[in-house]
């Protein structure tokens, strides 16, 4: 037995195994819609065996999103086609879960493949809003409006509504998205939040936005399903945020009820040249997390071969592994896993309609 294929349980949701996909952005949605390309890109992954799949960054307002293209659950008309890929995701072994964002200063921009830059207004772009009126820079050179404490009461209303609607959808879990740059990093990080009151300058004026978010969720996303929330947990740069806050952070989310934490980082800049790339360069950091804040957690970032996921899980104690790219090379990725790792579940992980012609060689 593999402790990459050993169960999980979080409340009440059990995991078949400790494969995540990872949220990914498509760009492929037209006012928030998901479409057949999310129904199959996400019911492709649960088919070829993770444990959890997470939709992508799902904006929870209109101005809230990355690109025109994103996902968004601001809509009582997204539940519907949300909750036929969660029923699909569900009916094929997966957990079901949805990262639920607000882009603040990097919101408006072009597709990624379509120059990843900030839309000039006149070409559908938008006002963009973050704690203070600073600039992300470089291809995103929009100075946001400074949010008013009623502005951060309505995002954060929205949040709470996202997560209604995500409930509604059938959805299990839950992922807060505070990472990589967007709304709620831009609150936390000194790099980002310049305000002068009590959402900005200490620690607890820095975190009081996600607190307040994360207090806010909970009582509407029920005690028995997983809340878990994306943390860009340093930002490799001076005056940035650090491992050791983020710890003291994860401790008061926990007591807030979070129930997981995704360990990411960066982001909230444009300089990316202190990120020390290799090979799962974020496991120590997610060990050294679980063990001082005392919470299971996810990671991801480089993590490509099953023997390597395997000892993330089983020598590191890691709960899941966020996988993402591989999972674009190989949906089935977790089955192949198994089969490298001979682990029995191999012979159960594909749907009935495979299983059998896929055993028989
Ligand atoms: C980080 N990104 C994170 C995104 C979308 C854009 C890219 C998100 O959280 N919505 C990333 C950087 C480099 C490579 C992959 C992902």
């Amino acid at each position: 037995m593999a402790a990459l294929f050993n169960e999980l349980k979080i409340k009440d949701v059990s995991f078949r195994n400790r494969i995540a996909v990872a949220p990914m952005c498509q760009y492929s949605s037209d006012n928030g819609f998901p479409n057949d390309w999310h129904f199959v890109h996400l019911g492709s992954r649960a088919v070829g065996g993770a444990g959890l799949v997470v939709v992508e960054a799902t904006a929870v307002s209109a101005e809230g999103r990355i690109s025109p293209a994103d996902s968004g659950i601001y809509l009582d008309e997204h539940v519907e086609p949300f909750g036929r890929i969660a029923s699909f995701l569900k009916q094929h072994g997966a957990v079901a879960g949805i990262q639920i964002a607000h882009a603040g200063r990097k919101a408006s921009a072009n597709k990624p493949w379509e120059g990843d830059n900030h839309i000039d207004s006149d070409k559908g772009g938008w006002d963009t809003i973050a704690p203070s009126a600073v600039a992300f820079g470089a291809n995103l050179p929009k100075v946001p409006q400074a949010m008013s404490v009623q502005d951060i009461s309505r995002i954060r209303e929205a949040f709470v509504l996202a997560a209604q609607r995500s409930l509604a959808a059938g959805f299990e879990l839950l992922e807060l998205h505070f990472a990589h740059g967007y709304l709620a990093h831009e609150f936390y990080s000194p790099l980002a939040n310049k305000r002068t009151d009590q959402y900005g300058g200490s620690f607890e004026n820095r975190i009081r936005f996600m607190m307040e978010t994360m207090e806010a969720v909970r009582k509407v996303w029920p005690e028995r399903l997983p809340l878990i929330a994306r943390l860009s947990v340093t930002d490799w740069d001076e005056g940035g945020v650090t491992v050791e806050e983020s710890i003291e952070l994860v401790k008061r989310l926990k007591a807030a009820g979070l129930d997981l934490v995704d360990v990411s980082q960066g982001f909230v800049t444009p300089d990316i040249s202190k990120i020390p790339w290799g090979p799962g360069f974020m496991v120590p950091i997610a060990s050294r997390i679980r063990k001082e804040a005392d919470i299971p957690v996810a990671v991801g970032w480089m993590i490509s071969e099953a023997d390597q996921a395997e000892q993330i899980v089983g020598q590191e104690s890691i709960d899941l592994v966020m996988l993402a790219r591989e999972l674009l090379r190989d949906p089935y990725w977790p089955y192949h896993a198994a089969v490298k790792l001979g682990d029995p579940k191999a012979d159960t992980i594909l749907p009935v309609q495979y299983a059998r012609a896929v055993r028989a060689r």
